[in-house]
């Protein structure tokens, strides 16, 4: 039976709402879940703790620690900490490992997403040019492998990039994961381009909005995401399915 720990510290309002979210999906699906709301004074040692009690608790077959994680926990340690086969998030460094070579059970929710999204518009990737703005860990890196295993022609674009313009306005496929509101214009698309937005950002005015100025995007795209509903709802439907596959692989080990 599938069963996803989800760990939050802190009160980042964000996060809250998300996890809520995963819990939600879980109840709809019919994944048994725990959630694990932890204060923001949570020190690391408690933390890995946790996770050490979720790694062998067998009723638990997928372990997420919902990210930021407040300034005084390590990121890193905390990731390493997750047994690589409960990694739902597929953020440890084996499971990093294994998309790059190819051979992979989980694949990052967020960038996953991405690809069920073009998949099921009937889109193929194959010597497209692939455009990513954002080079994360979470989804600009793993996006770029992902695509690149579909045989795109993949570039990956960040702060440091010289003339932008000039690298979106020539993608087949735009992802922008930059985190900035906006930030991707109308005239820095091509006319029929596919528009992937994976930016959620709050305005002050409490408004929801992409990476991608989708009045301006959508007169040029072919297609394009909104936020919300766009990749967010994908990055909870992909849990999901590491949940479940999670749930085989620990069944067999
Ligand atoms: N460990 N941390 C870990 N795993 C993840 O996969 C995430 N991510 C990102 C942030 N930190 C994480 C998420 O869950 C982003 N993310 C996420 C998940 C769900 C939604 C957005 C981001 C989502 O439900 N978005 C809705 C709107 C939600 C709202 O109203 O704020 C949408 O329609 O886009």
């Amino acid at each position: 039976m599938p069963g996803l720990a989800v760990i939050i510290v802190g009160e980042d309002p964000a996060s809250q709402v998300y996890v809520r979210n995963k819990e939600r999906a879980c109840e709809e699906c019919g994944i048994y879940s725990e959630k694990y709301a932890l204060p923001e004074e949570t020190t690391q040692e408690e933390l890995l703790e946790l996770i050490d009690t979720l790694n062998n608790k067998s009723s638990i077959s997928g372990i997420l620690v919902q990210l930021p994680v407040p300034k005084h926990i390590d990121e890193k340690t905390i990731i390493d900490a997750i047994n690589p086969n409960k990694d739902v998030d597929a953020f440890h460094p084996v499971n990093v490992g294994k998309i790059m070579v190819g051979n992979y059970d989980f694949v990052p929710c967020t960038p996953a997403g991405v690809m069920e999204l073009i998949k099921e518009s009937g889109i193929d990737v194959s010597g497209k040019e692939c455009v990513i703005v954002g080079r994360s860990n979470i989804v600009g890196k793993p996006q770029a492998m992902l695509l690149l295993h579909q045989n795109g022609t993949v570039t990956i674009c960040h702060s440091k990039t010289k003339d932008l313009k000039e690298k979106t306005k020539n993608a087949d496929i735009l992802v922008a994961a930059v985190g900035i509101p906006n930030f991707i214009k109308g005239d820095m698309i091509k006319e029929g381009a596919v528009v992937i937005d994976v930016g959620i950002n709050r305005l002050e005015n409490k408004k929801l909005c992409g990476d991608v100025e989708f009045e301006t995007a959508e007169k040029v795209a072919g297609a394009i995401t909104p936020v919300p509903g766009g990749v967010g709802p994908m990055t909870i439907a992909m849990l999901m399915k590491n949940t479940v596959k999670a749930a085989i692989i620990n069944k067999s080990k």
